[in-house]
């Protein structure tokens, strides 16, 4: 009993001094960690005399207990005497005045990919995405597009190793070429995202975007591709009729290929889509060559379809009157405050983001 005796007036001088809570913890570990006193009390109750046993046993958990409680009071006290030290410091004005708020813009570019995938959508065509750093395969081989071929210029593609395995995308056709060699047709999807030529002037970015169309099944012939596209432009330009015009066109993936021109005038400084006499060139498109199927195993002589390709940069720029490509990406604030366009909106008591 002595020794136990003494381990707790040894605690009760200690206490007598202010500790702080890391004194305290360790205080805790020295009586009841892995080799702490009261432990090593415990251990030692088998060596104990059989008539003494019990006794001892019972004292110890008796002082133990009482160790504990002195403990957790000295933890409760000081962890109070906190708070109130708080209580009494942090004080909150609340007559300051909020925070401002600014709320950011959705960018034209942005706001007309979500247009595009939503009247795609409703037609049932699915969004596909895909990285911008591809593979010759899926960039230039797949799309039956021949190692001579002038695209694969250094002039033209930024590649990304000496060997030319890397590439920065020049299209989205790409995603299309991931989703057919992933999935099994049919095929209805767009994938719309940004592209990447070495090109650099007025009316030229090296980065731009595009959105490419794509939609393979047993019975697809061009008369859905007209209609498609149709539907989009009239959609997307909110006209109730578009004059269209396909014009015999080339591209390696596609047989035949055509390029499609809409018709516009221009009435008191500004440009109306759809009629009148000036042709706009928009979009290039076809059938997919049987050459594109093979290579992602797709059998041409039960699937066939058509697919297209979209510049969506110029777009945005007919529909929202923007005359100037590079103001695209000069990360200007003031001209994205001005083209930019308003989040949706949010219900009026979600605190913060609307006013
Ligand atoms: C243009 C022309 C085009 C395609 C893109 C395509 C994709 C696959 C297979 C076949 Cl996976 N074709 N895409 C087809 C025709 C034209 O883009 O001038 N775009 C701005």
């Amino acid at each position: 009993m002595s020794e136990l005796k003494k381990i707790k007036d040894e605690l009760l001088s200690k206490f007598k001094e202010k500790l702080d809570l890391s004194e305290i913890n360790q205080i805790k570990t020295d009586l009841f960690g892995k080799s702490g006193k009261i432990t090593l009390q415990f251990k030692k109750i088998g060596t104990i005399d059989e008539s003494e046993r019990k006794k001892f046993a019972s004292d110890l958990n008796t002082i133990k207990d009482q160790l504990q409680k002195i403990i957790n009071s000295k933890i409760n006290e000081i962890e109070n005497a906190e708070i109130e030290e708080r209580l009494k410091k942090e004080k909150i004005d609340i007559t300051l005045p909020e925070r401002p708020f600014v709320r950011g813009k959705i960018h034209p570019v942005s706001q007309t990919i979500d247009e595009i995938s939503s009247i795609f959508s409703e037609i049932g065509f699915s969004v596909e995405e895909g990285p911008d750093v591809e593979n010759e395969f899926n960039n230039f081989t797949a799309l039956n597009t021949p190692d001579n071929h002038p695209a694969r210029d250094m002039h033209d593609t930024f590649y990304l190793d000496e060997k030319k395995e890397k590439l920065l995308r020049t299209h989205t056709s790409p995603v299309q070429i991931r989703t057919m060699l992933k999935d099994k047709p049919p095929f209805k999807i767009i994938a719309p995202g940004r592209t990447y030529r070495s090109d650099s002037d007025q009316t030229h970015s090296p980065m731009f975007h595009q959105v490419e169309g794509l939609h393979i099944d047993k019975d697809i012939n061009m008369g859905h591709l007209k209609g498609c596209l149709n539907y989009f432009i009239k959609e997307f330009f909110e006209v109730k009729k578009i004059k269209m015009r396909f014009r015999p066109s080339h591209f390696p993936f596609t047989e035949p290929s055509a390029e499609v021109d809409i018709g516009y005038e221009i009435k008191d400084g500004k440009i109306i889509i759809g009629e009148g006499d000036q042709w706009l060139e928009i979009l290039g498109c076809g059938m997919v060559h049987p050459n594109v199927l093979k290579n992602v195993n797709v059998n041409p002589s039960k699937f066939q379809g058509y697919a297209f390709g979209i510049g969506i940069d110029r777009l945005a720029m007919l529909k929202y009157g923007i005359n100037d490509l590079r103001a695209f990406f000069d990360c200007d604030y003031r001209w994205l405050n001005h083209f930019g366009f308003d989040p949706l909106d949010v219900p009026t008591n979600y605190r913060g983001l609307s006013r």
